[in-house]
């Protein structure tokens, strides 16, 4: 997206942008030039106006009022028109939604539980919707992570009563229509483990379509308990794993399948319905982290891992550094250096020896005698010796991605890919 006058942006400015619904839609090839088919979208709903001492809602998470739309991001007409278009190429709309909490309050307003009155929040105007002030200060305590207050004495994020029934049902009636109304194809939601979780099966039913949960958690044990409830999660466990162990030449693989293996054995589905990531837009860029990526987004914490994406150019040369999935539910052969994940017929290459050292994996008994084997990142070409014993090396921290010869199809015509 760019603004309208594709102006330059600072993120650390926490200013609104200009950006808008129908902006997307005018860099719709970026979307599949990436080998993207879906977008995710900011919160659309209504939110609080006034410069905070954390800046101006240009993420869209400080609700105001649930039954309107974000004015900075367009009209319902807008939305409705991104949704035909987008879905008239053949790409779906996925929309972030936040149920768990309503506006910040800023502190110079007060953050009493009774100055929740003196705000227009819609369709919950009173203190007695919310919980009690309290703020969470120990995440590890599931009550006090569900039932107090995220945000700070400067912005106060006030947290809904979602144990009250008709508070309850408010939600599942407005998610029910909003998907309906925008013809939404998946929702992405918000602070997940921080509403009990036998709210979560009435509300995603009310949803209809698919839904991907937000929960915060690098154990496997926490995040778990969410993937029986809700369609999808968003894999922080294996996330925290991955940047510990890629981010660094000290690296140790075998801890990243120690994750991957406790996901597959205790999520609902394995791994095959988690959302991999390797950054967003609430932990640091993955870039700053090595130097063994080529391009990408660069900053730190929140604010700056905002960047705005028009000073891209919407470059789509590197795509493996947005958009590779690590397909889990696969077999293993790791070394703290070395990993190789076998999804037949794909069988993918890593390393984090970094750019100066050499490694090597020994494929031997993963790929077939006489097998002939393309390399798709490189298009190079490999023949397995009759005996089977094979080994491929790397002396530049390169992964490989083969796949037999007799599959690669058009992937790589005349060395080139
Ligand atoms: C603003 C400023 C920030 C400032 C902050 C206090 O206020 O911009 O610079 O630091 C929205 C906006 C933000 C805004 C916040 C608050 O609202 O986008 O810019 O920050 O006003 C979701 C969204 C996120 C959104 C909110 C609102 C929620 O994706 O964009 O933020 O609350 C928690 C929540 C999680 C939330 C995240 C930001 O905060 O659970 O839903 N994201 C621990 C906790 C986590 C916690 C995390 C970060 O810290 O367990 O629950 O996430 O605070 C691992 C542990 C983890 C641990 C991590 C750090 O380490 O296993 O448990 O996470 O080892
Ligand atoms: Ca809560």
């Amino acid at each position: 997206m760019r603004n309208s006058a594709g102006a330059p942006y600072n993120s650390t400015s926490r200013k609104l942008c200009g950006s808008s619904w129908m902006s997307i839609t005018e860099h719709l090839d970026y979307i599949p030039n990436m080998g993207f088919d879906a977008i995710w979208i900011s919160p659309i709903v209504a939110n609080i106006d006034y410069q905070t001492s954390y800046g101006e809602t240009c993420h869209g998470y400080w609700t105001e009022n649930i039954s309107s739309l974000n004015h900075h991001f367009g009209t319902p007409d807008d939305l409705r028109s991104l949704s035909s278009v987008i879905h008239a190429r053949g790409i779906y709309l996925m929309v972030g939604v936040v149920v768990n909490r309503f506006a910040g309050i800023p502190s110079h307003m007060g953050t009493n539980i009774s100055s929740i009155n003196d705000f227009n929040l819609s369709p919950f105007p009173s203190s007695s919707d919310f919980h009690p002030l309290c703020w969470i200060e120990d995440y590890s305590n599931q009550t006090q992570a569900e039932q107090c207050w995220l945000g700070d004495k400067i912005l106060a994020l006030i947290d809904l009563d979602t144990e009250d029934p008709k508070v309850v049902t408010t939600m599942n009636d407005w998610i029910s229509s909003l998907v309906q109304d925008y013809h939404i194809n998946g929702i992405r939601i918000d602070t997940v483990k921080h509403i009990r979780k036998d709210f979560w099966p009435g509300f995603t039913k009310a949803v209809g379509v698919f839904s991907i949960g937000e929960v915060y958690d690098k154990n496997v044990s926490l995040v778990k308990d969410y993937t029986k409830i809700i369609d999808s999660v968003l894999d922080y466990p294996t996330f925290f794993a991955l940047i510990a162990e890629f981010s660094s030449i000290q690296g140790n693989l075998s801890a990243l399948l120690d994750v991957a293996t406790a996901s597959q054995e205790s999520y609902k589905y394995g791994t095959f319905m988690t959302g991999s990531f390797l950054e967003n837009h609430d932990v640091p860029r993955f870039q700053p982290k090595t130097r063994d990526l080529a391009q990408g987004y660069q900053g730190a914490e929140d604010p700056d891992n905002r960047e705005a994406l028009w000073l891209s150019g919407y470059a789509t040369a590197n795509k493996t550094l947005v958009s590779h999935q690590y397909l889990f539910n696969s077999g293993f052969l790791t070394t703290p250096k070395a990993t190789q994940l076998s999804k037949p017929p794909l069988l993918t290459l890593l390393t984090n020896v970094g750019q100066s050292a050499i490694v090597t994996w020994n494929t031997t008994g993963v790929l077939n005698a006489n097998q002939a084997i393309v390399d798709v990142l490189t298009c190079s070409q490999y023949v397995v010796p009759s005996d089977g014993t094979m080994t491929m090396s790397s002396s530049d921290g390169s992964p490989k991605v083969l796949m037999p010869s007799t599959v690669t199809g058009q992937i790589c015509i005349h060395g080139e890919n």
